[in-house]
């Protein structure tokens, strides 16, 4: 009966006015001739939230009521990026919505300009949590995210001469997307001591007492499954002081100030996002970040499982827990600290819940980034942790023993402490040991993560236990709002839009690869997007492109084992050749532009020293009149999601060039193969299913493999290497101080000269500028390469999260989807 209440889908255009007009005026209080964009955007959100939210609740109803096995996504980051665009979509109701707006006298686009990022992440694996909600509702998944609010998300980039500058992101002004629950609060201990006593049967207990307490409070945000009423939950964590007795004492004794200065210390907890990428830093606030989520979202779910009065022993029958990454590995003894210092269950049955509860997935191989605690932090903040770490490590250690008596260096290397000066805590093996499934992301990488970090750990659990689930990523996001003229087209010739939830019935439209208007209107698509792109160029930088040029563009964060570095000394090496030519030879020269973005890591000096490095080039390069349209070098600034979904349908080439075994995956990668790009990339991560899938014709691979990586530093180390002469002509020019003082790049020249070329930038160069020279060849056959673009997306099918979300539902998880309600 209440569902008379539901606001109805917006039949027609006024339907929708009539809403977003009374959100302006009651929610907002603003006069309709007092509205501007901010306020229309204010009013668009809240018009589609009032939809959202109802099926939310129904959503919510029924998975209770199904009561069926539910997965919990565990994550530090969720790069979920602008809402209400994605809303519109996933309800199908954008047309609607673009109709009543230009009513009112505004424009789609200009409103959907107006929202602010959701930037709670750093790159790749919070744009995956993203990418995998999404699915998880599309697939009517029984799904909840887990993660933190930060106040402030990846800071916001500007270049300030040539350099990175950061500013902060404060983005919760205005959030009509989260819902604060005020009543949903857990309290979380930290610091404190241990006590150990005897219980009435004379059995050993243990509990947590004393320390200090903050205060959890969830903030939940709908999550729209496209082209169905199911509408998950991702619920973020806010952190705040405990207001005790204990504050209330010091606030009567005049303590005022410090009792101010709790509270403020308490609220640092969820304040900002650590934006390093791939690197590791052991930062106490980090691992408190760390417990506070992973306690609260703990608590939640143990409490959500025990409402329905079912037996301990089917609490991993009924829920699944996805680590990603090891960032969350403190949900396995939090969890067992629960089940056996607060219920009582003895520590074995309690240890078969937890590991059969858990499952974790890899993103990196790189030592760098593998995240290890000291003993004495974790002692000190976590000290009941700290002891069931160490039981878990006996209990394991003694298991291993039994297994392999005679291997005894085999205890050292498996063991969860490091008996490093100081103690660390390997958190990979901790959450190894604590799930029942290891996944890596690509199938290169889930190789390398067997015969590389987690070796022995197969050794000692067999092979079944690691797995690979090849990354996805949402076909809603990255094709159908991205790039909406593409997905209209695809979708005149496959008679609808069923691709968007089937991406496999993209390979139908190869059969029309040949079909003239049909040709015609891709390579329009294209160039239109690039138009746009140029727009925004020229709007930001000043800088003129011509959109007839091959746009090639590498969008990723800065590091340097994803070689920014080997395509700016691309670039100066295809300028070099462009200054030796005469004028008859410039004339057969393809126009290039090359387009750079993203962020470094703010302590991370070599990133940054190659953003510097690429504005200089492009500030030569770009006001070079023997030059002109032949090559521009551009950066933008502060790469971010919104961005990417101009960016991405934009490009003719990619570069995903990491040196061979060093990037996991990428995701990237497939984003803009999905666009009609042709990507140049080394044999590494997901490139390598890519070729397969789309045909080793319609790729540029370049460069050595991961299998010859290893020879190859040896002979840096060595010296038995000779410089590459071309490379070395481009050095030459960067210390002639063409780009500006040649110090400045010093560090980034001699990483590759004297420290070993520790990313074979060297090694790779040759092969890399040939093959660049083959796409110039190969884009003048405007024919050809409308066919490679053509049937490249059509093969991409495999590449959605859909496909990648069943698989962990059916590998890892065991779940089930449950039936939608009825919408309307
Ligand atoms: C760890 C400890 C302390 C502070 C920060 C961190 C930290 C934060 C973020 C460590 C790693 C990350 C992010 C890693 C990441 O984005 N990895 C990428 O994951 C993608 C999704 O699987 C892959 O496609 C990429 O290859 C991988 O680099």
């Amino acid at each position: 009966a209440w569902t008379k209440f539901a606001p109805q889908r917006f039949a027609k255009a006024e339907d929708f006015q009539r809403d977003a007009v009374r959100h302006v005026e009651t929610s907002l209080a603003r006069s309709m001739y007092n509205c501007d964009e901010a306020a229309m955007y204010a009013g668009t959100a809240l018009a589609f939230r009032d939809r959202l939210v109802m099926d939310w609740n129904k959503t919510q109803q029924a998975h209770t009521f199904a009561d069926q096995k539910r997965i919990y996504y565990l994550s530090l980051e969720f790069l979920m990026g602008r809402a209400l665009d994605n809303a519109m979509l996933n309800v199908q109701q954008k047309d609607v919505a673009a109709e009543g707006l230009s009513g009112l006298g505004f424009r789609m686009e200009d409103i959907i300009e107006q929202e602010h990022d959701a930037a709670l992440g750093n790159g790749g694996l919070g744009r995956l949590a993203a990418c995998f909600l999404d699915s998880l509702a599309t697939l009517n998944y029984p799904a909840w995210g887990y993660g933190l609010r930060y106040r402030y998300g990846i800071f916001k980039q500007e270049i300030v001469d040539g350099y990175q500058v950061e500013v902060p992101d404060y983005w919760l002004d205005f959030n009509p997307w989260e819902f604060a629950r005020h009543d949903v609060t857990v309290d979380i201990q930290f610091y404190g001591h241990v006590d150990k006593w005897q219980d009435e049967n004379g059995k050993t207990k243990c509990s947590w007492e004393g320390g200090e307490i903050v205060k959890a409070v969830a903030f939940d945000v709908p999550v729209p499954g496209y082209g169905t009423s199911t509408t998950n939950n991702l619920r973020l964590w806010g952190s705040k002081a405990a207001s005790g007795e204990f504050d209330f004492q010091k606030f009567n004794s005049g303590e005022y100030e410090s009792s101010v200065a709790d509270q403020q210390r308490a609220e640092t907890i969820s304040a900002v996002l650590y934006p390093n990428d791939n690197l590791e830093r052991g930062k106490e606030l980090r691992l408190k970040q760390q417990y506070f989520w992973c306690a609260a979202s703990l608590s939640d779910i143990v409490r959500r499982f025990k409402k329905t009065g079912r037996a301990w022993k089917e609490f991993s029958s009924q829920t699944a827990i996805q680590l990603n990454d090891t960032h969350p590995t403190l949900a396995i003894p939090e969890l067992q600290r629960i089940l056996i210092d607060i219920e009582g269950l003895e520590w074995d049955e309690a240890w078969s819940i937890v590991h059969q509860t858990f499952a974790y997935t890899n993103h990196t191989v790189l030592p760098e980034a593998l995240e290890k605690w000291s003993v004495g932090l974790m002692q000190h903040l976590l000290p009941r942790h700290l002891q069931i770490i160490y039981e878990i490590n006996l209990q394991f250690l003694q298991y291993v023993e039994r297994t392999f008596p005679k291997d005894r260096d085999l205890l050292g290397r498996v063991s969860i402490i490091e008996e490093s000066n100081p103690k660390m805590v390997r958190m990979a093996f901790l959450a190894v040991i604590g799930s029942h499934k290891v996944n890596g992301v690509a199938e290169l990488h889930s190789d390398l993560v067997k015969t590389t970090i987690l070796k022995d750990f197969v050794k000692v659990y067999g092979p079944d236990k690691f797995t690979n689930v090849t990354n996805g990523i949402t076909p809603r996001r990255w094709l159908h709002q991205a790039n909406p003229r593409l997905s209209a087209l695809i979708a005149s010739k496959l008679g609808g839009y069923d691709f968007l939830k089937d991406l496999t019935l993209l390979n139908k439209i190869e059969a029309h690869v040949d079909d003239a208007e049909f040709r015609k209107e891709w390579q329009a698509i294209k160039l239109a997007n690039k138009e746009r792109l140029a727009r925004h160029v020229h709007e930001t930088t000043g800088i003129t492109l011509n959109p007839k040029a091959l746009f090639d563009i590498q969008v990723k964060r800065i590091h340097e084992y994803k070689r920014q570095q080997l395509n700016i000394f691309g670039c100066i090496h295809r300028y070099l050749a462009i200054k030796a030519m005469s004028a008859e030879e410039k004339k057969k020269v393809v126009p290039r532009v090359t387009i750079f973005g993203g962020k470094a890591a703010p302590g991370y000096w070599m990133a940054k020293t190659v953003i510097h490095l690429i504005n200089k080039v492009g500030d030569v390069i770009n006001n070079d009149p023997e030059v002109g349209d032949l090559l521009k070098v551009v950066f933008i600034e502060d790469y971010n999601v919104s961005k990417a979904e101009f960016l991405v349908p934009a490009s003719d080439i990619s570069e995903h060039i990491s040196t061979a075994g060093t990037e996991a995956s990428g995701t990237s990668n497939m984003k803009f193969v999905l666009n009609g790009g042709l990507i140049i990339g080394t044999c590494d991560g997901a490139n390598i299913e890519i070729t397969r899938e789309i045909g080793e014709n319609n790729i540029f691979l370049f460069g050595n493999l991961s299998e010859d990586v290893e020879e190859l530093r040896h002979n840096h180390v060595f010296g038995t290497y000779q410089l590459n002469e071309s490379l070395a002509k481009v050095f030459d020019q960067i210390q002639n101080g063409k780009f500006g003082d040649a110090s400045q790049f010093s560090a980034l020249v001699n990483a590759i000269v004297d420290h070993g070329d520790f990313y074979l930038v060297s090694d790779d160069f040759e092969s890399y500028c040939q093959t660049q020279d083959l796409i110039d060849e190969s884009y003048k056959n405007v024919d050809e390469w409308t066919t490679k673009s053509i049937t490249s997306v059509a093969r991409m099918g495999f590449f959605s999260s859909d496909r990648c979300i069943d698989e962990y539902a059916e590998v890892i998880w065991n779940i089930e989807p449950v039936a939608p309600t009825k919408t309307d």
